[in-house]
């Protein structure tokens, strides 16, 4: 069973578009591992967004995800990973498909709405960033048997 880490950015919050995100991938049938609403540091901003550190666009990147709350959440699925990046779409949400996240909801790259572990690498060190270990809880829906 996989885990990935998906962060709701500040701009998906501002917009009220909390449930409508968290309603995909119930429906989809991954099931929520963890979850907060979390104001992030610029320490762990920066750490998560490390890979990016040379870039042009990494200050305001930092800017952006630390400027209001978030929602962290860890989802756990079979190939949990890979689907949420394809349900999440394209980094640029005007070229994203319809149908995706990005491509339903967004039209600005540096605006995204949500984040998603895009490596099972990097699911594992994001996971482990933005939880402890007792902030994730195992669990089985009991009408799991009727979509896996
Ligand atoms: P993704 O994995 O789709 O979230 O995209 P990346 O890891 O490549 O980029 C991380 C974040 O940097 C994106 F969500 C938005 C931002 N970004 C820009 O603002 N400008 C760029 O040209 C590329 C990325």
């Amino acid at each position: 069973m996989e885990r990935t880490f998906l962060a709701i950015k500040p701009d998906g919050i501002q917009r009220g578009l909390i449930g409508e995100i968290i309603s995909r991938f119930e429906a989809k049938g991954f099931t929520l591992v963890g979850l907060k609403f979390m104001k992030v540091s610029r320490e762990l901003a920066e750490q998560h967004y490390n890979i990016h550190r040379e870039k042009s666009f990494f200050t305001g990147l930092v800017d952006f995800i630390t400027s209001g709350p978030v929602i962290a959440m860890v989802w756990e699925g079979s190939g949990a990973i890979a689907a949420a990046r394809k349900m999440i779409g394209a980094t640029n949400p005007l070229t994203a498909e319809p149908g995706t996240i990005r491509g339903d909801l967004g039209i600005d790259i540096g605006r995204n709405i949500i984040h998603g572990s895009d490596a099972p690498e990097t699911a594992t060190q994001e996971i482990s960033l933005w939880f402890k270990d007792e902030e994730l809880i195992s669990w089985q829906p009991s009408l799991i048997s009727w979509i896996r």
